[in-house]
This record gives structure tokens, C-alpha cells and sequence, in this order.
């Protein structure tokens, strides 16, 4: 039987969407394209990285003191090299870098941050689960310099954001702004294709994401979401558990079917509270995707996209996804 043949003329790369159905910046298309030929990079490598001796802890910890995989220090690098051969982005913000990295060469009065978590969920490498990358863009204040006060800012400054999952399918979901958009990588021809245009988060879900281990270091309100989560479905309960060990690959499934994922603060001997994820290139990049498809991100005491940040590694805890489960979550003083 015949290869059956596929109609590209029906489908829409990427390429192509950016050109004629937004109205994008053309810096932010560029930026856009070069975000998907890193990823492109990233999921060839992880494809192969088993047969390689990929795999594995690089030796180093990184600025939050956690292990570093040699896939997360290979993903950063693929970023830096994409991002430094000229184009808007003269400023890269990476979780695994301890201070940002400026391209002055690439400075000019509408130059962008990229804000990114190269390799996320990391902790899945070597198991082959799903893993993913987070990123943010923000515009320079014309006339800055090497300082970064003005990338300090609320997430709602944010210009575009998106991820992608390196599941079954490479994906590459973002928003600039008008809709959050899906595309699907066809390895075939190396092109991402559109695959869902402006997504909707179902208004409330039948799942919820957390690492419930960590229960006995929540807020009261943390532990009484839960029950009412696992409580009688009569009572607005009879949630599945569903926690994969990767941000990216937890939001997706909210984006498709609704849902909560949330990674509450825990209160540590002695210290305050504190959560986990990072604020600027993991929270607000998704924040600003589940707003933009009506759901909400919240820090369990407000809009995630309002809180300032003062350093570029912040961490806050998380609530985020179907509006009605992120509403719940406020209303129960999560956070106290
Ligand atoms: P990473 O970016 O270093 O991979 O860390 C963030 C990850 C998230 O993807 C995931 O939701 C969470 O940390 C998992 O943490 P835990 O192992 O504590 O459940
Ligand atoms: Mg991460």
C-alpha cells in the first residue's frame, strides 16, 4: 500500500502562523524562531542521550543547590549558543546560570530578556519520563545597561511565554499575547505544525498535581484543599492524583482536561515558609499561558503575574490551572 500523503498544504508551520495569523513584532518572531530551533536541538539530543551516556549528574550543583544533570548543562548551553549569534535577546536569564548573561554586541533600544528553564523536570533524565523547557520574554527599557532592575519586574511585563514537552510528541505551546497556541514537531521534516490555536482550559477539571509527600510541612490550608479534593464527589471532591515529576508535563494536562497543580511552600525548622518553583522563568511564563487560555496561576494569596520579584531566582509556591480549582485554593488560605 502507497505512503499515505500527508496534505501540508492544509497544515500551518510555525513558520508560517508567525507570519500571517498574529500581529507579532518581527523581533518577537525571530525570537520565537530561535526558541524553536533550540528546542528542535533539545529533543534530538534527548532523543539520543540514552545510547551516548548522556545520562547522569554532571558534578556540579547548581545556584539553588540542586544536583546538575549533564542534560540540563547541555540544554543551557544550547540556549546560550542559539541566543548568541546575534538577534533581539541580548539578555539570558537561565535557572541554570547564577547571574544573567549579556550579549552587549546585541543591545539596542528594543532589545528583549529571555527568562528560562532549559531542562525542566530534570529529575526524569534517566528514566525517560516527560521533561520539558519554560521560557519567558520581556522587553530591555531602552538605554539600560548591564544592571537588570528593569527585567525586575511583575510577571503581567511579560511579552510572550511558553514551554515545551519532550513527551511521546514534541510540543511547543506559547502565547504572545492573543491565545495560547499548540504546535507539534514533525521529525520528519523538522518542522513545528500547528496543531491547536487558541486552547481553553476547561473551567475545572477532574485531577490534581502535588507532590503529596511533602504534606506534614503544608499549611493547614494546603492539607484541607486536599481533602476537599479527595473528599466525596457529592461535596465537590473525587479528584484523581496525577504528579509526574515535571511542572511542564503537570500543566499540560490542565491545559487540555483542567485540573490543579500546585507546589505549596513547606515551613522548615526555624526558617519561613518557602516554596519551591522559581517565579521568573517557571510560575509567571505558565501564569501568563493558563491566563491567556482562562485559567488562572496564583501564589495561593494572589496573581502570581503580580508579584514583583527581587532577584532573579525567587522561588514562590504555586496554585495553578482550572480557575474554578485555583479559586478554591484561595478561598481555603492555602497560604495561610
Ligand atoms: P527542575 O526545574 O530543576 O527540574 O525543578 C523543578 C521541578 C518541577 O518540574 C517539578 O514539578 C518539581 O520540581 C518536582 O519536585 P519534587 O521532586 O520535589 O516533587
Ligand atoms: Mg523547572
Amino acid at each position: 500500500m502507497a505512503n499515505p500523503f500527508v496534505k501540508y498544504s492544509s497544515l500551518i508551520t510555525l513558520d508560517r502562523y508567525l507570519r500571517t495569523r498574529q500581529q507579532i513584532d518581527p523581533g518577537l518572531i525571530v525570537t520565537l524562531e530561535q526558541v524553536a530551533l533550540a528546542v528542535k536541538r533539545v529533543a534530538h539530543e534527548l532523543a539520543g542521550a540514552a545510547l551516548k551516556g548522556g545520562f547522569g549528574h554532571s558534578g556540579s550543583i547548581n545556584v539553588h543547590g540542586e544536583r546538575v544533570e549533564k542534560l540540563d548543562e547541555w540544554s543551557n548551553n544550547v540556549f546560550v549558543d542559539t541566543f548568541s549569534g546575534g538577534g533581539p535577546v541580548c539578555t539570558l536569564i537561565s535557572e541554570e546560570m547564577e547571574e544573567p548573561r549579556h550579549a552587549r554586541a546585541q543591545c539596542t533600544n528594543d532589545s528583549y530578556a529571555l527568562l528560562y528553564d532549559p531542562l525542566d523536570g530534570s529529575s526524569n533524565t534517566d528514566i525517560n519520563g516527560a521533561l520539558g523547557t519554560i521560557f519567558a520574554v520581556r522587553r530591555r527599557r531602552p538605554g539600560h545597561g548591564e544592571g537588570i532592575e528593569d527585567v525586575l519586574a511583575a510577571g503581567s511585563a511579560q511579552i510572550a511565554a511558553g514551554y515545551a514537552l519532550y513527551g511521546p510528541a514534541t510540543m511547543l505551546v506559547w502565547t504572545a499575547g492573543d491565545g495560547v497556541n499548540a504546535f507539534v514537531l514533525d521529525r520528519g521534516i523538522g518542522e513545528f505544525v500547528l496543531w491547536q490555536e487558541k486552547i481553553r482550559m476547561p473551567e475545572r477539571g477532574k485531577t490534581y498535581a502535588v507532590n503529596q509527600a511533602n504534606a506534614a510541612r503544608w499549611n493547614p490550608g494546603t492539607r484541607a484543599l486536599i481533602e476537599r479534593l479527595c473528599g466525596p464527589k457529592a461535596e465537590g471532591g473525587g479528584y484523581s492524583l496525577r504528579y509526574c515529576g515535571a511542572f511542564v508535563g503537570d500543566f499540560h494536562r490542565c491545559l487540555l482536561n483542567g485540573g490543579l497543580f500546585f507546589y505549596p511552600s513547606e515551613v522548615t525548622a526555624g526558617g519561613a515558609p518557602k516554596g519551591k518553583l522559581r517565579l521568573m522563568y517557571e510560575v509567571a511564563p505558565l501564569s501568563m499561558l493558563a491566563e491567556h487560555a482562562g485559567g488562572a496561576g496564583s501564589t495561593g494569596r494572589g496573581r502570581a503575574l503580580e508579584v514583583v520579584p527581587e532577584r532573579i531566582h525567587e522561588r514562590v509556591p504555586v496554585y495553578i490551572g482550572s480557575a474554578e480549582e485555583v479559586a478554591l485554593a484561595v478561598k481555603l488560605k492555602v497560604e495561610g
